[in-house]
C-alpha cells in the first residue's frame, strides 16, 4: 500500500514503518494516525511480515500531537472535542499496537515526546540510538498524558518515577532511560541502524505465531491475578504446542541442529 506521511518496506520478514514528516520531528497529524493504523494492520495481515520495526525518519521519533495541526482543526476552542479525536484517532491506534500479534521493535533514533512517547512505550521493545530522548510533553501544554502513557508507563518504570516525568515534563536521555527501564537497549548512533536490522533479523526467524502468543500471556497477565494467568498460559500453551514451529524446535534440538522456524 501506499502512504504519504510513511515509508514502509517488507524484506526478510521486516516490515519496516518509517514516520516520515521530518521536517516537523514527526509530528501526528490525523492523516499520519489514520496511515499508521493501516500500516500495522497491513503487517498483521501479511503472514510474510514476521517483525514490525517502528522508527523515524530525520532526527525525530515523533514528537506526539502536531499542535500546529491540532489549533487548525479547532483545539482550543469551545466545540473541538479532545476526547473524541483521542477516542478516534489515539486509541484504536495504541490498542493495535498492543493486541497485534507480531513483535513491534520501537527503533527510537531521535527524541519520543507527548504520544509520540506514548507510541515508543506502546512498543514491545525500544532500542533507542544514544541521541534519543523521552518527554512527557503533555503538561508543558497544559494537557494530561494520553495515547496510553498514565497507563503503559507505570508499568515500565514503577508509579513513582512515571509521575515525577508526567508532572514534570522534563526530557530524559537515552542513558537515564536505560536506567529507568524504560528502553531495553542504547546503542551508539553510528551502529544504530546495523544494529536495529540484526535484531529484528533474530526475530524475523523466530516461532512468529508463539511470539504473538507470548505477546498476549504477558498482556493479560498485566490485569490479572497469578490463578488467572495460569489458566492463560494453560490455554494458550496448547495453541503453542500445536504449532509446526513447537515440532521443529524439540526435533531440532534432539537433532542437535539449528531449528527453522517457519512463523506458523
Ligand atoms: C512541531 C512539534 C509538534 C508541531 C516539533 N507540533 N510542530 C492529543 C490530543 C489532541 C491534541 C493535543 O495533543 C494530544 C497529545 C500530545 O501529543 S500533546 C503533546 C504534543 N507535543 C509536544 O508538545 C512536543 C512539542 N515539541 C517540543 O517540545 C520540541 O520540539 C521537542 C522537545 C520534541 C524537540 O525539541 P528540539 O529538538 O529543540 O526541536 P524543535 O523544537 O526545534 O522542533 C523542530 C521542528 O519541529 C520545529 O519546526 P520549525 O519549523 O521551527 O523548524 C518545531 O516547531 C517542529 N515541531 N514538535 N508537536
Amino acid at each position: 500500500m501506499a502512504y504519504e506521511t510513511l515509508l514502509t518496506t517488507l524484506e526478510d520478514g521486516v516490515f519496516t514503518i518509517t514516520l516520515n514528516r521530518p521536517g516537523k520531528l514527526n509530528a501526528f497529524t490525523e492523516q499520519l494516525l489514520h496511515e499508521l493504523l493501516a500500516a500495522f494492520r497491513e503487517a498483521e495481515a501479511n503472514p510474510a511480515a514476521r517483525v514490525i520495526v517502528l522508527t523515524g525518519a530525520g532526527r525525530g521519533f515523533c514528537a506526539g500531537q502536531d499542535l500546529a495541526a491540532a489549533v487548525e482543526s479547532g483545539a482550543g476552542s469551545a466545540d473541538f472535542s479532545y476526547s473524541q479525536h483521542l477516542v478516534n484517532s489515539y486509541n484504536p491506534l495504541i490498542l493495535m499496537m498492543r493486541a497485534l500479534p507480531k513483535p513491534i521493535i520501537g527503533a527510537i533514533n531521535g527524541v519520543a515526546a507527548g504520544a509520540g512517547m506514548s507510541l515508543a512505550l506502546a512498543c514491545d521493545l525500544r532500542l533507542t540510538a544514544e541521541s534519543a530522548s523521552f518527554v512527557q510533553a503533555f503538561v508543558k501544554v497544559g494537557l494530561i498524558p494520553d495515547s496510553g502513557s498514565t497507563w503503559l508507563l507505570p508499568r515500565l518504570v514503577g508509579a513513582a518515577r512515571a509521575l515525577e516525568l508526567m508532572l514534570t515534563g522534563r526530557r530524559v536521555g537515552s542513558a537515564e532511560a536505560l536506567t529507568l527501564g524504560l528502553v531495553n537497549q542504547v546503542i551508539p548512533d553510528a551502529d544504530f541502524t546495523a544494529t536495529v536490522a540484526r535484531y529484528a533479523a533474530e526475530l524475523a526467524n523466530a516461532p512468529t505465531a508463539t511470539l504473538g502468543l507470548i505477546k498476549q500471556a504477558a498482556e493479560f497477565a498485566l490485569t490479572s491475578t497469578l490463578e488467572q494467568s495460569l489458566f492463560k498460559e494453560a490455554e494458550l500453551q496448547d495453541v503453542a504446542g500445536r504449532t509446526a514451529d513447537h515440532m521443529e524446535g524439540v526435533i531440532a534440538f534432539l537433532q542437535k541442529r539449528p531449528a527453522t522456524f517457519q512463523g506458523r
